[in-house]
């Protein structure tokens, strides 16, 4: 039923463009916080992949520092490696503001996200 609509219902003009993060040679790029002047930008709403091109590093992920009161986190992905892709889980519902994260694989892999007001 929903691929019969799907050529008919528009894309909705307001839509915020997904975010991509690819992480590479133990750095997250875009949002590394070694990597000041790539900074990881989304406008509140919008989702956010994570892809690994990570040929030496092996298995990473995406853990935020900030927790809910239910102690999980804000938001996650992974664990994945070389070549593959994970949606970055709650990323659609943070307010704007600026969120640390981590891998928990590698804890001095640190990035920092961006959400800009839609
Ligand atoms: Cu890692």
């Amino acid at each position: 039923m929903l691929l019969a609509l799907s050529g008919v219902v528009p894309a909705h003009a307001a839509d915020p463009t997904p975010g991509v993060i690819t992480v590479a040679a133990f750095l997250y790029l875009p949002g590394d916080t070694e990597v000041p002047e790539l900074p990881l930008v989304v406008e509140q709403g919008a989702s956010l992949t994570f892809t690994s091109a990570d040929t030496v590093g092996g298995f990473h992920s995406i853990v935020s520092e900030d927790l809910r009161a239910d102690a999980t986190p804000l938001f996650w992905a992974g664990q994945i490696g070389p070549g593959q892709v994970s949606e970055v889980n709650g990323v659609p519902g943070l307010e704007p503001g600026t969120y640390r994260f981590y891998c928990s694989n590698h804890p001095d892999m640190n990035g920092l996200l961006a959400v800009a007001p839609a």
